[in-house]
């Protein structure tokens, strides 16, 4: 491994110094050295900005995310406000299966909602196939920010098959999956029906935001965790598999992500993705034990404890940090989404602090 730590190294096959290909964020996914720990907080857009909850007072949710312009600033707004290695685009997993035909809303204070739960064959071939067509909103989005982005890296994202598939099945949030792992167990043929659909979707929803200038991508399995390890492998990797396969020849680093997934890193690791997204629960350093040298982590601050008093986030920022130091490459983030009541200041300093602890001074000459 080289000891190189300014990015200015110029071999075969990285891209050009500077732009967001050659951020820290970017670096870092790919296990290449970095001048600081890149930092970045899913949900980092959202109802813990003043300024987010005043543009979305009079937009709907689902509407939001269908204008160009007001996804570019929602967007934006963390980046300026706390300097963070990575925007990632504002949107959200059920913006594609709208696209796809299904009726669905996303309710305030309880998240998507669908009218028609899918649960049939028939349901299954009411899910269409999309392309840019379907979703030219989230392709002019993602252009503009670009544009206005400069070096900093856009993620852009989709939800992984299993987790829109409890969605629809359920008809709304869940907290055991009942219905979802009862269709899964009972008729495993349609299952692996609706998650190749799913699969296909989620697909197309990625390819067209690498199309359209994203630097990496996120798939969500929000939920993965609620499987045994067994049944995670036989009805879910096989799917979330085609999904990051099929965008190996992409050119961008592909992060996978679940809460509660401490069982489940090795497999979603094998999945295909570049970096395994780690919730609060797995220490960094066993987490990269169980993953293998060859991919980086992102995490892994539990959200609540930024209610915490201040030496209470430092202390676990610094120790996040340290363990962090024993992946290959590794992304700051939380363990899951910023919570609506964080202090949007106390975001602002854990990225100043992270990166005041990771700074590797830049070798002159
Ligand atoms: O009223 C509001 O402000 C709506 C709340 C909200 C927001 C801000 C929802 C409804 N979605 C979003 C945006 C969103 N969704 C982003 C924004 C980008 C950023 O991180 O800044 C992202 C990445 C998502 C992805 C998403 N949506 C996931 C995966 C990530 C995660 O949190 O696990 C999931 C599971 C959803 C479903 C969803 N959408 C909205 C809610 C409240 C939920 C969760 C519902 C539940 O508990 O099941």
């Amino acid at each position: 491994m080289t000891t190189d730590t300014t990015g200015t190294a110029a071999r075969d096959g990285e891209p050009r110094r500077g732009g967001p290909a050659d951020s820290p964020f970017v670096r870092a996914c790919r296990r290449q050295p970095v001048p600081h720990t890149p930092v970045w907080f899913m949900r980092q857009a959202g109802r813990s900005l003043p300024e987010y909850r005043e543009i979305r007072a009079s937009v709907p949710m689902l509407e939001s995310c269908r204008r160009p312009e007001l996804v570019t600033e929602i967007t934006l707004q963390p980046v300026r406000r706390h300097g963070v290695d990575a925007a990632i685009l504002f949107s959200d997993i059920v913006v594609p299966v709208a696209a796809a035909g299904i009726d669905l809303d996303i309710v305030p204070g309880t998240g998507p909602v669908v009218a028609e739960p899918v649960r049939t064959a028939a349901d299954v071939e009411r899910i269409a196939r999309i392309g840019r067509d379907e979703v030219s909103y989230v392709d002019e989005a993602v252009r503009l920010l670009v544009a206005e982005l400069g070096d900093t890296p856009l993620i852009g994202f989709a939800g992984a098959p299993f987790t829109l598939a409890s969605y629809l099945v359920e008809g709304g949030p869940s907290r055991t999956h009942a219905k979802t792992k009862a269709l899964m167990y009972g008729d495993p043929e349609l299952w692996h029906a609706l998650c190749a659909r799913l699969a296909e979707v989620t697909s197309s929803f990625l390819r067209v935001q690498i199309e359209a200038g994203v630097s990496a991508v996120q798939l969500f399995d929000s939920w993965a965790g609620a499987l045994s390890e067994a049944d995670y492998r036989r009805f879910v990797l096989p799917h979330s598999a085609s999904v990051l396969g099929g965008l190996a020849d992409g050119g961008v680093p592909r992060i996978h992500f679940g809460v509660g997934t401490g069982e489940l890193l090795a497999a979603m690791g094998e999945a295909g993705a570049d970096v395994v997204g780690v919730d609060w629960r797995t220490p960094l350093d066993v987490a990269t034990g169980r993953i293998g040298p060859d991919k980086a982590v992102q995490g892994n601050l539990d959200p609540t404890v930024l209610l915490a008093p201040w030496p209470v986030v430092e202390a676990e920022v610094r120790r996040i940090v340290e363990q962090g130091r024993a992946a290959p490459g590794h992304v700051f983030n939380l363990g899951h989404g910023v919570l609506p009541e964080t202090d949007p200041d106390v975001l602002t300093r854990v990225v100043a602090l992270v990166h005041e602890l990771s700074a590797r001074p830049a070798r002159q000459g």
